[in-house]
């Protein structure tokens, strides 16, 4: 597993060249697969270390989300299921980056420098998604890890969220077991149980039925077994694009950037509440055909990760308040954290109607999952519909450990047990939708429009040479570099009513992202247009 002799899953060698460097980004190393088993041999091996430090179990996750499936990637997990500590980001983009020769030395550098305790704790937890160079690839993970001596656990072909909540488990033995089927049981468990608690109104729209796109990924086989715990009358779920090519034309990153119906979709046929998985299952993306007089359009109306999120804490709230009632004096702190890309729409929402300020961070799950820590129910998604609740201590104590008679708290620590407050899970959150939609009794057109409704907005990709000259301030809503872009970007936004745009550097892509809303979609088009040529 050298850079000289990195070897494809075909088989053939597919040498690295000494001075090609690789930096561990928002997704971890995500390339072409042929690149990937040097670089996922050498990410055990440093995932062996960080165990070894903590004596604890550390996860490596093989797969590229949403790219397509010539490509691949490995990511980090820290030990109780959050992303890669930063320090150790760089540790693995130094590991990856020596040369053959410079290996050895880099290596025992890194092995002085931590401090190893006790070790028998210590694992490599790993999973992949359903690339075909997967397990070549968890073959190479498994060699990384020998290296130093670590356990190995293979855990097969899982979703992102499952591999996230495996390591927690081996962590916290309390959490839940650590395999397949301690997490199925653990969240299919705390739906049912959340399901007879919840008194569906006497006038319910909601329809117990969901057509999901399963992206042609790992959704489809996992949340099939999950589904296996739960009975179709309560959760009626019907699976499409489960065994074609990964991630084309379908999946949820496909639905939100088109905002068009995913492949074997039709517009004309009655599908009132559909669903799209991303390929490794840790994004969700509610839909379903957006009405029109053309019959042949395949625009899809989104229920996005700002709409999952909305429907989320008003129901956290309305079950909160039952506690804040009978306790006056210890309120628990709830929070909701959102990126730039958050429709207009929803952030007001949040700031008027809901009486919150909501948070608003980089790009990335992780800034995301750390803001969101700082409060006791914190509430965080992603317009592209990564997104999920992560709990305190102090909640954990008052309402998940405390005995209590309330119908309401007692419904929210089930919810709280839905949800994987590991990582943004397209399965918990699915199910955690559901029951949010039953307890209201809400059809699609209920939860279009109770809520809010979003301002029409627009993404265009824009091809760059070099993306490192554009830098962003204010969570990447101002570019402070290349100087005098952001002038040119806000005398444009003047120009439209209810108008907000940004431009920031992708950090998976060669590509600068725009990103514009207005107040019709026409001036939406426009706007995104004439941003578009200030990057050209
Ligand atoms: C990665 C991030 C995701 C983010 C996306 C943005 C994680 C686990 N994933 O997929 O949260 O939305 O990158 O990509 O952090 P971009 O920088 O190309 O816009
Ligand atoms: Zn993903």
């Amino acid at each position: 597993y050298s850079r000289a002799g990195n070897t494809t899953h075909s088989g053939n060698v597919h040498a690295i060249q000494d001075d090609e460097k690789f930096s561990y980004g928002t997704a971890g190393f995500r390339f072409k697969s042929e690149k990937l088993p040097f670089i996922v041999f050498r990410c055990a091996y440093v995932a062996s270390l960080r165990a070894r430090q903590l004596n604890s179990a550390i996860g490596v996750m093989i797969t590229a989300s949403h790219n397509p499936s010539c490509d691949n990637g490995v990511k980090l997990v820290d030990p109780s299921g959050d992303m890669l500590n930063e320090q150790w980001e760089i540790y693995a983009t130094e590991v990856v980056n020596a040369t053959d020769a410079e290996l050895p030395a880099a290596v025992r550098a890194l092995e002085k420098q931590i401090s190893v305790g006790k070790t028998q704790l210590s694992r490599v937890v790993c999973g992949m998604d359903t690339r075909c160079s997967g397990p070549c690839l968890m073959n190479a993970a498994r060699a990384g890890a020998a290296l130093f001596n670590v356990q190995f656990d293979d855990i097969g072909v899982v979703s992102t969220p499952m591999l996230h909540y495996a390591v927690k488990a081996f962590n916290e033995p309390k959490f839940a077991e650590p395999t397949h089927d301690g997490y199925y049981s653990a969240i299919a468990d705390s739906f049912k149980k959340l399901y007879e608690i919840t008194e569906e109104p006497k006038d319910s729209r909601y329809q117990p039925k969901v057509i999901v796109d399963c992206a042609n990924g790992v959704g489809a086989p996992r949340f099939r077994n999950l589904l296996e715990r739960i009975p179709s009358s309560l959760l009626e779920v019907e699976f499409r694009n489960e065994s074609e090519e990964l991630n084309q034309g379908c999946g949820a990153d496909f639905v939100k950037i088109s905002q068009k119906l995913p492949a074997n979709f039709s517009p004309t046929a009655a599908e009132p509440k559909c669903a799209s998985f991303d390929g490794d299952a840790d994004r969700l993306m509610y839909f379903r055909a957006k009405a029109s007089e053309n019959s042949e359009s395949n625009d899809a109306e989104l229920f996005d990760g700002d709409k999952i999120a909305v429907l989320i804490v008003t129901y956290i709230r309305e079950q909160l308040k039952d506690y804040e009632n009978s306790t006056p004096m210890e309120r628990l702190r709830l929070g909701i954290v959102q990126t730039a890309y958050a429709n207009g729409s929803s952030t007001r929402y949040i700031r008027e109607k809901l009486g919150i300020e909501p948070i608003i961070v980089p790009t990335g799950v992780k800034h995301l999952h750390e803001a969101a820590s700082e409060f006791d129910i914190g509430i965080y998604f992603e317009a592209n519909g990564h997104g999920t609740v992560v709990f305190s201590e102090i909640f954990d104590r008052i309402i998940r450990r405390t005995p209590t008679e309330s119908l309401p708290l007692r419904r929210l620590a089930l919810f709280s047990r839905v949800i994987n407050e590991t990582v943004g899970d397209a399965f918990a959150d699915l199910l955690a939708v559901e029951a949010v939609l039953r307890h209201y009794g809400w059809s699609m057109d209920d939860w279009a429009e109770k809520l809010y409704r979003d301002v029409p907005n627009v993404q265009i990709k824009v091809p760059v040479i070099d993306r490192s000259i554009f830098k962003t301030t204010n969570a990447e809503q101002t570019l402070v570099k290349p100087v005098g872009i952001q002038k040119m970007i806000d005398t444009d936004v003047a120009k439209y009513n209810n108008s907000r745009a940004f431009i920031r550097p992708s950090g998976t892509e060669n590509i600068v992202r725009v990103y514009a809303e207005a107040d019709t979609v026409e001036n939406t088009l426009q706007l995104g247009k004439s941003l578009e040529q200030v990057v050209l």
